[in-house]
């Protein structure tokens, strides 16, 4: 149940980080250039339809067109690892925060 409960946990996290991240890149104006794919200066529906296909993509590992279980908790287990600073099995507020803050530098390098 714990090891459930911390992916579950984990999942939330990645929202969470993920929304805030979203919308640093947003302000920052990258996520911006990084939608227009074509380079018209405006993002259209098509455009956000393909951003969503590539990161779907990235998530269905064996490229069968689905994500299941497996594939979405590999993430999840992914992003846990990543937040768990010290390894101890559990991200405390403050390793969510490092993470965030770690992530930000990396994307402003
Ligand atoms: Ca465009
Ligand atoms: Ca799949
Ligand atoms: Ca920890």
């Amino acid at each position: 149940m714990q090891a459930k409960f911390s992916i579950l946990t984990a999942a939330a996290a990645l929202a969470v980080v993920l929304a805030g991240a979203a919308t640093a890149q947003a302000s920052s104006g990258r996520m911006f250039k990084k939608l227009d794919t074509d380079g018209n200066g405006t993002v259209s529906l098509e455009e956000v339809r393909a951003s969503q296909d590539r990161r779907f993509a990235r998530q269905d590992t064996n490229g069968d067109g689905t994500i299941s279980r497996e594939e979405y908790r590999a993430k999840a287990d992914h992003y846990f690892t990543k937040f768990d600073l010290d390894g101890n099995g559990e991200v405390t507020p403050d390793e969510l925060a490092q993470a965030r803050e770690n992530w930000k530098k990396k994307k402003a390098e």
